[in-house]
């Protein structure tokens, strides 16, 4: 593969308990730990967890060594002052996070997150930099239907990346995410050729925007329902570079294989 391939664990608002979270975060140590080394080499699978913010200071502490990094699903686009309840990129690095993961289908969706406000973000964790972008885009299922596909992505892609200088996509600051709302927690895997599809449509997109080499240079992961079974035909497709795993993150084991097939 051209580009390495990125497997990362999307927890949502999962598990109930520090507890149960570090239980889970233990059970991933250990798979890892000695056995598998992520990150140590450009020839295996970077690999990233998304927990919610108040179980990150542990995810960073117990996979240490590891070589599993650790992220936020969401940050605000300010640095500090008067915005109670917000996070900014830079807590998020003090924390010891390498990642922040922005657009998720669920933060547009349920919380009426804007392009706009998902741009101004990502600008916010760029000047961090020590810190990566996942930025999601995807469409609906009846965007998908009405050959809207590519339309949609486009306008995700030009518009949560307006203003961003291609040198930052060159240094692999930002990845792109697809996710096809239709494939969301539904268990519905999309095929590899569909996936594939949708990653040729995202390069073109990022070829117009910016150039071919730019565009080639962009790593772009697949999410929504992947499971340890999908793996490795996806990945086995061209564009695919990675997997954005929600459910199937929350089991170690699970995890662990998925990271196997990205292999
Ligand atoms: C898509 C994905 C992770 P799941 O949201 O971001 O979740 O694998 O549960 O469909």
């Amino acid at each position: 593969k051209p580009r390495r391939p990125i497997v990362a664990g999307n927890w949502k608002l999962n598990p109930s308990t520090r507890a149960e979270a570090i239980t889970l975060l233990k059970l991933l140590a250990a798979n890892f730990l000695n056995n598998r080394n992520t990150n140590q080499s450009a020839d295996t699978p970077e690999t990233v967890i998304f927990p919610p913010l108040p179980y990150l200071s542990d995810a960073v502490e117990i996979l240490e060594g590891t070589g599993i990094q650790v992220g936020a699903q969401d940050v605000g686009p300010n640095e500090k002052g008067a915005f109670t309840g917000e996070v900014a990129p830079s807590m998020l690095v003090s924390a010891g996070c390498s990642y922040v993961l922005l657009g998720h289908s669920e933060r547009r969706t349920l919380f009426g997150e804007t392009d706009e406000e998902i741009n101004a973000k990502l600008h916010k964790s760029l000047e961090q930099p020590s810190l990566k972008v996942i930025l999601c885009v995807g469409e609906t299922l009846q965007e998908y239907e009405n050959g809207l596909l590519e339309s949609v992505v486009d306008s995700q892609i030009r518009k949560g990346l307006d203003g961003v200088d291609p040198a930052v996509l060159m240094n692999d600051r930002v990845i792109i995410a697809y996710e096809p709302v239709w494939a969301i927690g539904t268990g519905l895997v999309a095929t590899p050729a569909q996936a594939q599809h949708a990653h040729v449509a995202i390069r073109n997109s990022l070829a117009n925007m910016y150039d071919t080499e730019v565009a080639g240079s962009v790593r772009i992961q697949y999410g929504g329902s992947v499971t340890a079974d999908s793996t490795e035909e996806l990945m086995g497709e061209n564009d695919v570079d990675g997997a954005l795993v929600g459910g199937a993150s929350l089991n170690a084991d699970s995890f662990t294989r998925i990271y196997d097939g990205a292999t």
